[in-house]
């Protein structure tokens, strides 16, 4: 988020409401006609992802696939959330993500956002751009959902654990539901060529491997020793002490009340749920979740 002098005052904690069947802040609304209206280029390059998904992950892949050789210094001196703006963000004192987008000097332009499939602006169906989606067990998505949102200051007042438990299978967050973002992706899938439909958990697994599969979806070709530099590149601990890709440097975000780059783990939700919450959490799972070609993990 670049700082823009000229807008207004620092926000609040904004409020949850509906937009369009989806719960939001004005944050992610305040651009919608603007945002809607997107000219995307054929090269953009969409990462779409629910909150917590592994977003950061992936555009960091993504940078170092496209820029990594390129442009050496923007390794060092440009923050993630700058190389790879987030559309639909709008926060007073920021630049808009939208403006950000439009000022990007890259050739293709890697460009972040939560919408859920129906909110994406037409534009980049229409120009066919290539979208990456990450998707990651409800559970760790809660979990790093919840203590994100304790320390990022643009986000709704989490409350306790209990409550965003409930709230979270409610679609009571930001972004709305879990289970629609993730199923309304799926299914757009099965029809877009376009979108490559990754998992953390898979990431996790075997990095390499899930490079090789971007790889082939964007047609690129990294030699075997770049390959190499970026897997290791990206791992949890070297992302987490690098200031460019730990979110260290943005300025809404309490860093006394927890880290960006949290655990990074598969698994971590055995630490936050009681069983009972286990056992109300999987009943209500098989309810929403009725398509059995979408499965995710919760361990590996
Ligand atoms: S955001 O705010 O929506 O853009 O957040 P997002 O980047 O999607 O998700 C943050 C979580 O992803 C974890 N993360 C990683 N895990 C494993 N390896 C790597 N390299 C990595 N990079 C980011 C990050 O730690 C957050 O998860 P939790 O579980 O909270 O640690």
């Amino acid at each position: 988020m670049s700082f823009d002098p000229d807008q207004m005052e620092l926000p609040s904690r904004p409020e949850l409401f509906d937009f369009r069947g989806v719960s939001m802040t004005h944050f992610f609304t305040d651009n919608w006609e603007n945002v809607q209206n997107f000219k995307a280029r054929p090269d953009d390059v969409l990462i779409a992802t629910y909150p917590k998904a592994g977003t950061t992950w992936v555009s960091y892949i993504l940078d170092l696939l496209y820029f990594g050789q390129t442009s050496p210094e923007r390794q060092t001196s440009v923050p993630i959330y700058e190389r790879v703006p987030f559309l639909e963000l709008i926060v007073p004192k920021f630049v808009p993500g939208l403006d950000q987008v439009e000022r990007l000097p890259t050739s293709p332009r890697l460009i972040k956002t939560h919408f859920p499939v129906q909110f994406v602006p037409k534009s980049f169906w229409e120009q066919n751009c290539k979208i990456i989606y990450v998707a990651r067990n409800a559970k760790d998505n809660m979990v790093s959902y919840f203590h994100f949102d304790s320390m990022a200051m643009i986000e709704p007042d989490p409350g306790d654990w209990n409550n965003y438990f409930q709230r979270f299978m409610q679609g009571k967050v930001v972004t709305g539901s879990w289970y629609d973002h993730v199923n309304g992706w799926w299914k757009k899938k099965q029809t877009s060529p376009n979108v490559h439909y990754m998992f953390y958990e898979d990431l996790v697994e075997d990095t390499g491997r899930e490079i090789d599969k971007l790889c082939s979806f964007l047609g690129l070709s990294p030699s075997e020793d770049e390959r190499k530099r970026i897997t290791g590149g990206v791992q949890f601990d070297k992302m987490k002490k690098n200031n460019m890709t730990n979110y260290s440097t943005h300025a809404r975000m309490d860093f006394k009340t927890g880290s960006f780059m949290r655990k990074g783990r598969v698994g971590d939700w055995k630490n936050h749920f009681t069983v009972a919450q286990n056992e109300e959490f999987d009943e209500d799972y098989k309810k929403k979740m009725k398509d059995p070609t979408l499965q995710l993990r919760t361990d590996l």
